[in-house]
């Protein structure tokens, strides 16, 4: 599938197929990897795959080279884009290294000289041991597997000997009129001024001379024959810009975002969220999906009545984020950085989150479907030393892109201190469930009304500012298959009623604006550790099992959003 930006007068070879593979498991460090003429290249692998989900090597970790020829190459500036990739890796051009990708999921840019046109070789060596990555993002505990491969598309392009494109950013300037902010990014122009052809759509290009002012050109302009974007009509526009040297198409759509008295509005209209958590995980490919594994997810998320997806807990495939557009559904994405403690976010490290965040920004910017940024999933916002981190990272986000509002969840209940930056406050809460002892006699899901108030009673204080309230996670699990018809823990009748209820509690709350049921789908976690901690080595909170069969929590679900949650429909 095409996804956006694309630049139709850019040579580019799609590097997606089969492609040459050895591995070398734990004999090297990646840091002293060196590609030789000894290295023999035995297997084969897919890219986008995994190599450690198959049968040679399930769940090992280690160092897996991956190669490739690519044929009549010219001779030039080029450019290497992997979409992601896990967990860290270096990328070789006839031998010589050429880039690193350092955190998983994030896309990776690689621009560098092809000397001689012609055959030419690709290596990319991929690591997922915890220990070759520079700083920890990802670590060994986390509750969604640390998979080893090239998740995403991996494609080489010329680039323009001059006046190269780098993106347009488009924000929506007047809903009523109709009028985008385009950024255009220039990064070869000095300030001066530069002609572009702008048209929208399928219009006729005007020509217009623009100053450029710290490697960008910024214009506004009416969008002709406008429709506004909204999950009830994802309507999209497209915008084609050309210098002499180049040419962007980006699409995007025509829609405000915005927080205040305790609500959201999309287009002026009061939003309310009904959604789930979704990590992009298959049981045999991780990450990896095809396009009709996201477009089931989208069909089954909205079947049931649901508007809203909060996309954890990393970068998002841009293929994802284009079908959100295109079928209306709203997004939260997030950065890497899943339940660090003191020692991990601090004013020595916060450059690192903050690189992090600008590049999901800028790599996802223009998709409408996308309303919340977000970092730091249960993190220490209780902390006094926390607060100069987080208020740092959240308004960094905000220079990156002011239209859109910015959040993280926490799980500190009353004890957090992080909010004062954020636009929405976020909570991730599993009464009942997780991180208390259950009374026998007393069903889960009874002690989720006092929580939901007691939770709402403390973030409508003066000093939260009137900000929303969205449940970010609430949930429990419930394992495929597994029937009692007296609640027992884990079976699917137990999994229905907290879950209903759980919908129940926040819609009947008006303080919310919405939640996002912990999740979507089993997805694949840990198997070692504590021993009982991941039944069947996966999160079982699922609505549906890692296959997409329906639990009973599914339909239990959609018929309370049908009847205590027409707050959504707008
Ligand atoms: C946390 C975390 C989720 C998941 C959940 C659980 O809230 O944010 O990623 O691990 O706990 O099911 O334990």
């Amino acid at each position: 599938m095409m996804t956006y930006p694309n630049f139709p007068e850019r040579t580019t070879f799609e590097l997606d197929g089969v492609w040459d593979f050895a591995w070398l498991g734990n004999t090297v460090p990646l840091a002293d990897f060196q590609p030789s003429d000894d290295l023999v290249f035995d297997e084969k692998e897919a890219v986008p795959g995994v190599f450690d989900m198959g049968v040679k090597r399930y769940e090992a970790r280690g160092l897996g080279v991956y190669r490739t020829r690519v044929k009549n190459v010219p001779a030039g500036k080029l450019r290497l884009k992997i979409g992601g990739l896990g967990l860290v890796a270096r990328i070789y051009w006839d031998g010589v290294l050429t880039g690193t990708a350092d955190c998983a999921y994030l896309p990776v840019t690689c621009d560098f000289q092809n000397r001689i046109a012609g055959e030419h070789t690709l290596i990319i060596a991929v690591d997922n041991r915890y220990a070759s990555q520079p700083y920890p993002f990802f670590r060994a505990g986390y509750d969604f597997y640390a998979f080893g491969g090239i998740y995403r598309s991996v494609r080489l392009s010329v680039l323009p000997e001059t006046d190269r494109i780098e993106r347009v950013q488009i924000t929506t300037e007047d809903l009523a009129a109709g009028t985008v902010r385009l950024r255009v990014l220039l990064p070869e122009n000095a300030d001066g001024t530069v002609a572009l052809d702008i048209a929208f759509d399928q219009g006729k290009p005007e020509t217009y001379h623009c100053a450029v002012k710290d490697g960008a050109a910024v214009l506004v302009l009416p969008v002709p024959s406008f429709r506004c974007w909204s999950p009830e009509s994802p309507f999209l526009h497209t915008v084609t810009v050309r210098t002499d040297g180049d040419r962007i198409v980006e699409r995007f759509g025509i829609r405000t975002i915005e927080a205040r008295n305790g609500k959201l509005y999309l287009n002026g209209s009061e939003l309310y969220l009904h959604g789930v958590n979704r990590h992009a995980s298959r049981p045999q490919s991780g990450p990896v999906e095809t396009v009709h594994e996201m477009m089931e997810d989208i069909h089954l998320i909205k079947h049931a009545g649901m508007n809203f997806v909060r996309s954890v807990h990393y970068p998002q495939d841009q293929t994802w984020l284009d079908l959100c557009d295109e079928n209306g559904l709203l997004v939260w994405e997030e950065t890497l950085g899943w339940g660090l403690r003191e020692d991990a976010v601090t004013e020595q490290t916060m450059e690192l989150f903050a690189g992090q965040n600008r590049l999901m920004i800028r790599e996802s910017f223009n998709h409408p479907s996308i309303i919340i940024w977000a970092m730091l999933n249960e993190c220490a916002s209780q902390m006094e030393e926390s607060r100069p981190v987080y208020g740092y990272l959240l308004r960094d986000m905000k220079a990156e892109d002011p239209s859109r509002l910015r959040s993280y969840a926490s799980c500190m209940h009353t004890r957090d201190i992080c909010f004062d930056e954020a636009d929405v406050i976020s909570l991730n809460t599993y009464p009942g469930w997780i991180g208390e002892a259950g009374d026998s006699e007393t069903l889960a899901s009874e002690y989720i009304p006092p929580r939901v108030k007691d939770l709402a009673d403390h973030y409508v204080q003066e000093q939260f500012c009137g900000k929303p309230i969205l449940m970010s996670e609430i949930g429990a699990c419930g394992l495929y298959g597994f029937h009692d018809r007296n609640y027992a823990p884990w079976s699917e009748e137990f999994q229905a009623d907290y879950m209903s209820k759980a919908v129940q509690a926040i819609c009947a709350d008006s303080r919310y604006c919405g939640y996002a049921l912990w999740q979507f789908c089993d997805t694949r976690s840990y198997q070692r550790g504590a021993i009982r901690g991941k039944t069947r080595g996966f999160n079982c909170a699922g609505l549906v099992d890692e296959y997409r069969r329906i639990k009973l929590v599914y339909d239990a679900v959609a018929e309370t959003i049908r009847s205590a949650g027409k707050k959504g429909e707008k």
